[in-house]
Parts: C-alpha cells; sequence; structure tokens
C-alpha cells in the first residue's frame, strides 16, 4: 500500500516539475490535488495539528476521503525536489465542511482549496473517474483572458481547438471561461464548478486555469495542449497575421473521426 501511495506522492512531484519548468509556476503559483482515499490507513491516528480547519465549501459526498494537496506558500519546484516537505494530507470531517491534517508534517494545503474540495466532491458525486485537479498561470493562455472579446461565450475555445488537430481531439468540450474573482474564494469555487459540468479545462480571467483527470499528469496535458493552441496563435499575430485555423470541413472530418459524442 505504502509503495502504491508513494507512486502517486511521485507523479504529483512529476507534474508540479513540469508547470515550473513551462514556466507557468512563478513563486508559490498553481496547485495541485490528488483523492487518495484508499491510502487512508496509512494515516490513521497521524494528527500533527489536531484542530478542525474549515474548507469554505460544503462537500459531503467527501465526508472522510483523504485527499494529498499541494501546501500553501509552496514553490512548485519544491514540490517537485522535496514532495512531502511541500504538501498536505488532509482527511475531511463527517460534517463535510471541516478537514484535519494528518500527515506527519504540519503543511497547511494551498489557498485555492474551496476549488479543489466542491471538483473532488463533484466526482464522487456524478461518479466520474477523475480524482486529480490542477491550477497553474499558462502565460498565454492568461494573456489571452485579459482580451474582452476572447471572452464571449465559445469564442475563445472556439479560436483555440481550430489551430491544431490536437487541441479538438484531446479537449473535444473544450474552454470555459469564469469571469474574474478574488483567488481561493468561495465565489470563484462555485463559478469554476458550474463550467467544469460542460467543459475539460476552465480559464480564470486574468488569474490561470484550472483542469482535472485521472490522475495529474493526464490533468497537465490538457493544460499543455490548451496553451500549445494559444502559443500558435500569439506566434502567428507576432509574425503579422491572423492564423487561418482548420475549416469547418477540416474540423468536422475530426469530429467524426475521433469524438466519441
Ligand atoms: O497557489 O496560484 O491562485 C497560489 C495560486 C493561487
Ligand atoms: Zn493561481
Amino acid at each position: 500500500m505504502k509503495k502504491n501511495f508513494n507512486s502517486v506522492v511521485r507523479m504529483m512531484a512529476e507534474a508540479a516539475g513540469y508547470l515550473w519548468e513551462k514556466g507557468w509556476a512563478e513563486r508559490n503559483g498553481g496547485n495541485i490535488s490528488c483523492n487518495v482515499s484508499q491510502y487512508k490507513k496509512l494515516f490513521e491516528g497521524i494528527s500533527p495539528l489536531s484542530v478542525e480547519l474549515d474548507g469554505g465549501v460544503d462537500v459531503p459526498a467527501l465526508a472522510g476521503a483523504l485527499l494529498l494537496v499541494t501546501g500553501t506558500g509552496t514553490r512548485m519546484r519544491d514540490v517537485a525536489s522535496d514532495p512531502m516537505a511541500n504538501m498536505a494530507v488532509i482527511r475531511i470531517c463527517d460534517d463535510g465542511r471541516h478537514y484535519v491534517i494528518v500527515a506527519e508534517r504540519p503543511v497547511r494545503p494551498t489557498s485555492e482549496l474551496p476549488s479543489h474540495l466542491a471538483i473532488h466532491n463533484y466526482f464522487l458525486q456524478s461518479g466520474s473517474p477523475c480524482r486529480a485537479v490542477m491550477h497553474t498561470h499558462p502565460t498565454e493562455l492568461v494573456a489571452m483572458s485579459h482580451y474582452a472579446p476572447f471572452l464571449e461565450k465559445d469564442v475563445l475555445g472556439t479560436l483555440l481547438r481550430s489551430l491544431i488537430p490536437e487541441t479538438y481531439i484531446f479537449c473535444p468540450k473544450g474552454l470555459g471561461i469564469v469571469p474574474y474573482a478574488l483567488p481561493g474564494s468561495q465565489k470563484l469555487a462555485e463559478k469554476t464548478l458550474e463550467k467544469l459540468r460542460s467543459h475539460d479545462v476552465v480559464l480564470w480571467e486574468k488569474h490561470g486555469v484550472l483542469a482535472v483527470g485521472k490522475d495529474p499528469v493526464e490533468a497537465f496535458d490538457m493544460i499543455d495542449i490548451l496553451n500549445k493552441s494559444a502559443q500558435i496563435y500569439v506566434r502567428a499575430r507576432a509574425m503579422g497575421f491572423v492564423p487561418a485555423g482548420l475549416t469547418p470541413e477540416q474540423m468536422e472530418e475530426l469530429r467524426k473521426s475521433f469524438i466519441p459524442f
């Protein structure tokens, strides 16, 4: 059991390293969480901070669940090199509102915990196979979120999916936009969850993105593909032209060949 838990820790560290290498994780930017409830036994009886902390949102489906979460104020590059010194292990209390820290080191979870909790709760309620949530600050996508016309319904998602076939194939439900809300707020968590019900990835205006996956590397891949499209757009504009994009016929051919719904 310990070996399998360690492999989740290693994958969180691997994904954190990618965020740093991409230049998407300045200072303490970004956070990652994984539901690791299957390893509950490893943490029985450990409680360095026996206070119950308020998670900021009601998450009844998570009562008793165990989450591995990057620590507040920690750097992604430090999560990559020394994961357990920079991650919190938390158990959600039976009231589905509070949590306790149960790892040997009393690291406190990310400031974006309300969004992470709301989404893990949704995974369990909806029967989703996803168990990982990732938030990061991809430069080109954040830059594009500063331009109001891109934030109109479906504009940016449609543009990005027309730039390379992979974006449509691997993110068929595209990008949902959440208007600016205070980082770490309950409002940001609620709006994010709303958009995630019908999109693969959510863009937080003037801040960053949030993606989900069966594991943290899968969540990273979603963001990487979308930001690649954003980079292609930015480079084309820098070369002085507006990229043509795939034609409606080419998009339709992709849809019929690769997208199961
Ligand atoms: O973890 O990125 O949004 C720090 C942040 C807050
Ligand atoms: Zn952020």
